[in-house]
Parts: C-alpha cells; structure tokens; sequence
C-alpha cells in the first residue's frame, strides 16, 4: 500500500482486498490504466493537432439557441423513470415512478427523476388558493400561504426520501428479472429548502399535552398520517424547493411535509392542515396500508424509521459485461437513522468482504455513493453490497430478515441485494 506509483494494469498481491477479483478501495488512486483505443489526430481552426478529434457536423454550422429552461440531450431521452400503476375500480389507483439509477451517478437524483408515489393523483394546484393551517391543540392557530412561508427562516438539507414498499418485489419466493428500477426505484436523493415545523409550531404555541401531528393532503383522497411530536419538534420540515427550484407538482408543489428518515408516506404532499393532538388518526394509511404483519397474523404499526440499506447500481442487471478486465463497482447506502459508516462488498456471495471507498461528504439522512474497483476475469461471480450505518447497524442477509420479520412482511425490505454474472458477464437478480 503506498508504494506504487503510477502503475499499469499490473495487480499484484497487496492490491487484492478480497476474493473472486476485489482490489484495494486506493486501487484507482494509485494505477493509471491503459487504454486500448489507438488516437487519431485532426487539426483544430488555430492549426493545433486535435488528438482524437475529427470534424463532425457539429463543428462546421452554429447549434440551436438557448432555451428558457434547458432539457435533456435527445441521446438521452430514453433515461427516464419507470412507470407503474395499480388499477382499482376502473381507474389508476396508485400510481408511481421508479427512479433508474442504473443509469445515475452522484447523490443527487435529478428532479425530474424523482421517483413518485401518489395515490390518488397528483393535484394542479394554484399556490395563490393553497394554505397550509395549524391547529388542534395549540394557542394560536395559523395559516401560511407559500410567500408566507418563504418569509420564515429557511434551512436547505440534503435528504433520501424512500417509499417503505421499495424493494418489496425481494420478499418473493423467486429473484425477478424486472431492473434496478423495479427493485429499488422508490428511493431518491434531494436539496430540500423549507421551514422547520418546528419553527412554525413555535409561534402556534403548543400545549404541553400535545403528542401526535395529523398532516393532511389535498389530494382528492386527503391523504393523512400521523407524526409523532418529537419527530415534529427534531427535524420534520415544510418543504418548498427542491434542488434549488420550487418542488415540482409530483412532489407536493406549493409544499409538503418532510420527515427525514421515516418512510416516505408520511411525508405528506400538498399539505394543507397540520392538527395538533394527543392521540393518532389511525387513518387507512397507517392501518390497511403502511403496517407490517408478523407471523402471527397481528401487524405492527408506526414503525416509521427506516432501516440501513444499499444496493449496487453499477453494474446491474440492466447492463453485462462486455469483456474481461477491471470494473468500477459502484452504489449507493442510506440509512433513515443517520450517517452511512461503512459500505463493505463482495464478489463471492458474501463469503469474503472487502471494505468500499465512500464519496464524501456523507451527509445524514442522505444517499452515500460507495465505490471498489475489481478485476473480473471471466469467473461467474455474485456481487452484493452491506451497508453499516454510524450506530452500528449493520445490513441484514435477505435470510436474516425474513427470519425476523416472517413471510408476511410486505414493508421495509433491506436485506443485501446480489446480482448473479454468469462467464458470459449476464447479470441477473439472484438469492444467495
Ligand atoms: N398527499 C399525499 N402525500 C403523499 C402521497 C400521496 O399519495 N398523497 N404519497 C406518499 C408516499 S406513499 C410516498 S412514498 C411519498 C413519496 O414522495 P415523492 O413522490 O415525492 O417521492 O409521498 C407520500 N406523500
Ligand atoms: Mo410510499
């Protein structure tokens, strides 16, 4: 370790961190690697030799104009979310969008591909007609309006938001062969800017008997839950932008209640009443949705803070290995509790580990991008990542975990994910 200095393609003992091909996390900081590509030479407007460059259309007539608000390269247009909707009645019930992060990088998830969970529809509406009231148990009951809003000390976070349902398809008895949308494209990562509620509850005055908050939507089925005082008090916050713009509709324009680390359901869009009270709503989303049933039939209920968790992005099943040669694994970890410590990976289905390079700054409550380089020779291989939060929460195996929670569970899947490569570089969904 340290002692190599700018080296090619050259791996000897001490850069292997683990078995069936992981190499140290400082691999790529030490070693230059060849590539294979031969570079052709054309001349630039001042005469300059222009390695690699030839002359493309492109250069020889002026591009389009500027645009009033700028868009995706049309190379581009088919990174989109995967959309997925539950008939009820004849109509759309649920409704989602899956965020594709096989083809993300970074932390932060493009507001656009946001992924979105709304069940009843998104609403249109006109933030000159929409107010958010708090009342209930509280002195002063008050009514802001989004330029109300804005007047209040802001705070601006970075988040993950995650609906409780994402990856539920991996309680199945079978691996799917849906992609990494299906599988874990109901979490996402934001700037948020708004009011901590705490702020607003503040100049409400609340009564010291005060327990639980019901936030309710305007959405035509007004979803409601229940938020528990403390959380309301710690960090629970009004959102009104998102990655430096206003929130988009999908995600609760003029605003919503976010609750950092809770499942995402809770964090109610479109928000329009905060009730202040001593007891929970016990409203459909906190009773015949959002519990866990157990093994014996009883099913838990506001169990709100979700769990350590990570996946690799890259590579994922919706791509294969072209040829044999070095690989950047890389993914994301979260943890609802706090600070992701420690992402640990391996290539051998979990019989050895090999600790991952983590992106920094790691912020609380937000994705954390993880990265290891590994050298893939051909052998088939089972790549799976463990994430390990700042309290020592370790990531579960998916046997783990439905031992504890029983065949029932339907909620807060967190279990490691694996992906199969087979000799031809497929990769597949598997259970090992
Ligand atoms: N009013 C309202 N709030 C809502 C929902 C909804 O349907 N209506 N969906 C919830 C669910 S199930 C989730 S997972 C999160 C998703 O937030 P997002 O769509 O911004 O990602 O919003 C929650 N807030
Ligand atoms: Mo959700």
């Amino acid at each position: 370790m340290g002692q190599h200095n700018k080296k090619t393609m050259t791996i000897d003992a001490t850069d292997q961190a683990a078995g069936g091909g992981l190499l140290n996390r400082r691999f790529f900081l030490t070693s230059t690697l060849l590539t294979s590509a031969a570079l052709a030479s054309a001349k630039s407007a001042f005469g300059q030799e222009m390695v690699g460059q030839g002359q493309e259309d492109w250069t020889l007539y002026p591009g389009s104009d500027a645009l009033e608000y700028g868009e995706l390269s049309r190379f581009e247009v088919g990174r989109v979310k995967k959309l997925v909707g539950e008939v009820s009645g004849g109509r759309t019930a649920t409704s989602a969008g899956r965020t594709p992060h096989h083809n993300l990088m970074g932390t932060i998830t493009p507001s656009g591909l946001h992924f979105e969970v709304t069940h009843h529809g998104i609403p249109d509406i006109d933030p000159d007609r929409h107010k958010v009231v708090i009342h209930g148990m509280v002195k002063n009951p008050l009514k802001f309006d989004i330029n109300a809003l804005e007047n209040y000390p802001t705070v601006t976070r970075e988040y993950f938001m995650e609906c409780s349902g994402n990856s539920r398809i991996c309680y199945e008895d079978k691996p799917t062969k849906q992609h990494l949308d299906m599988t874990h494209g109901l979490v996402s990562g934001s700037q948020w800017t708004g009011v901590l509620l705490s702020t607003l509850l503040d100049e409400c005055g609340i009564s010291k008997d005060a327990k639980w908050i019901i936030a309710e939507g305007a959405d035509s089925g007004s979803l409601s839950r229940s938020i528990p005082i403390d959380k309301a008090l710690k960090d629970t916050m009004i959102a009104i932008y998102q990655n430096g713009e206003r929130l988009r509709p999908g995600q609760g324009y003029p605003m919503r209640v976010l609750n950092p680390g809770f499942e995402g359901n809770t964090s109610v869009k479109w928000v329009r009443s905060l009730y202040v009270t001593d007891k929970p709503v016990m409203s459909r989303f906190e009773t015949s949705k959002y519990t866990d049933k157990l093994y014996d039939g009883n099913a838990l209920q506001f169990s709100l803070e979700l769990d350590v968790k990570s996946v690799i992005t890259r590579p994922s099943n919706a791509m294969s290995l072209a040829k044999h040669g070095l690989y950047e694994v890389t993914g994301l970890a979260w943890s609802g509790r706090g600070k992701i410590a420690r992402v640990e990976v391996s290539a051998d289905g979990g019989k050895t580990w090999a600790e991952a390079a983590i992106e920094g700054p790691v912020n609380s409550i937000m994705l954390t991008r993880f990265r290891i380089p590994w050298m893939w020779n051909g052998t088939p291989a089972i790549l799976q990542s463990r994430a390990i939060d700042e309290f020592g929460r370790v990531q579960p195996t998916r046997k783990e975990l439905i031992s504890a929670r029983g065949n029932k569970a339907f909620y807060h899947f967190h279990a490691i994910h694996s992906w199969g490569v087979d000799a031809k570089g497929g990769i597949e969904h598997v259970y090992a």
